[in-house]
Formats: C-alpha cells, structure tokens, sequence
C-alpha cells in the first residue's frame, strides 16, 4: 500500500472511449483489470468521466460541414472535433461494467460546460477554469499522483501535465493507459509530458 499521500487518480474508464463506444480507443477496455488491480494499493481513489450536455463545442455534429476529427479555433484556443461522445446519463457515459468503482473516494466530471472542452481533471481547456480537484486533493495532504485510463494523449495526458504544473510529484503507468493516436498526437503527448516533468512508469 502507498503511503496516504498518494492518490491513483484514473482517467474516462468509460464505455464510449472502449471498443463499440462513440469515441472507441483501440484496446480500452484491455486495461480494467490492471486498474482494479491497482486500486487496492492505493489509499486515495479517484476517478473521472466526461459527461458532456448534447450541445457541447467539442462535437463535429455541432459544427454544421465540419468532419469529426479534424480541428477549429477556439477562443481558448485549437480544439480537436470529435464524434458525440459521454453524453450525460446515458449508458455511454457510464464506467466499463467491470471497472470496480466501489474503492472511489471522489468521482469527478468534467465538460459539462457546452462553450469549453475539458480534457484535463485540474481544469477546462481554457487552462483557467478549474474543476477544484487540485484543491481536494491538497486538503486531502496528498502529493504523488498516479495516472492510468484514456486516452493516454489527450485526457491522461493533459491532467498529468496540469498536475506537475500544480506541483504534485506525476506518474503516468503507460501499461495501464491507451491512446487515440491522432496524427502523432501520442508521440507529441509522451514528448509533452516528458518536458512538464511527468514520470512515465
Ligand atoms: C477524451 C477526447 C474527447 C479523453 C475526452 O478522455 O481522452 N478525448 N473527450
Ligand atoms: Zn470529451
């Protein structure tokens, strides 16, 4: 068991980013197992789940002529358009039936917001808008952060740079994540996460 100081945090173990889902990573639902498993040696849980309103930014649908996967300005910013995905209540959205999700102290959500997409645990895309999860975990006394989950590039990814930038001590158990791959979009995540300091186990 880690030390109390020392939170798993697991990102979108949702049923849209596994296979047969809106938003299917390759191997998604592969790594249930390995987070259960992981799970028991930590003694702060967290977990997280997109949970996007039907008229989120982030959806190409909302986009009159524009294709699912390619990108737009935002005002905060590029932002990758993707096919409806973790649509609030419905069983998209809901955690990989095998996910054990009884060891949880805290679930978090994130894009509810239908003008920002939130990647990231810590805040909204805007880098500002934060989901108060850094403070939790603060009053909580905890300092190490382990990340698994999805997408490894993108979700994964951004909460583990937000999460050194905030001064936590960053892992990210590469095993237990997988990726949508985007255009190098993992090659330029790992390079990322490298420079911000993330540890990548
Ligand atoms: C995610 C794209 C859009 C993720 C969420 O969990 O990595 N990716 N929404
Ligand atoms: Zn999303």
């Amino acid at each position: 068991m880690h030390p109390h100081t020392h939170a798993l945090i697991v990102i979108d173990m949702q049923n849209d980013f596994c296979p047969g889902g809106a938003l299917a990573v390759a191997g998604g639902d592969a790594i249930v197992a390995q987070i259960n498993a992981l799970m028991a040696d930590f003694p702060v849980v967290v977990l997280t789940q997109d949970w996007h309103p039907a008229d989120h930014s982030s959806f190409a649908v909302n986009h009159p002529g524009a294709a699912a996967f390619t990108q737009i300005e935002m005002p905060y910013g590029p932002q990758t358009l993707w096919p409806a995905h973790c649509l609030q209540g419905t069983d998209g959205a809901a955690f990989h039936p095998d996910l054990v999700t009884t060891p949880a102290d805290l679930v978090i959500r994130k894009g509810m917001n239908p003008a920002i997409d939130s990647y990231s645990a810590f805040f909204e895309n805007d880098h500002t808008t934060s989901t108060g999860l850094a403070g939790y975990l603060r009053d909580r006394g905890v300092t190490a952060l382990t990340f698994t989950g999805l997408a490894l590039d993108y979700c994964v990814a951004w909460s583990a740079m937000d999460a050194a930038r905030l001064g936590f001590e960053v892992t990210v158990i590469e095993a237990a994540c997988r990726a949508i791959d985007l255009d190098g979009s993992l090659a330029k995540a790992r390079e990322a996460m490298l420079a911000a300091g993330v540890r990548l186990g």
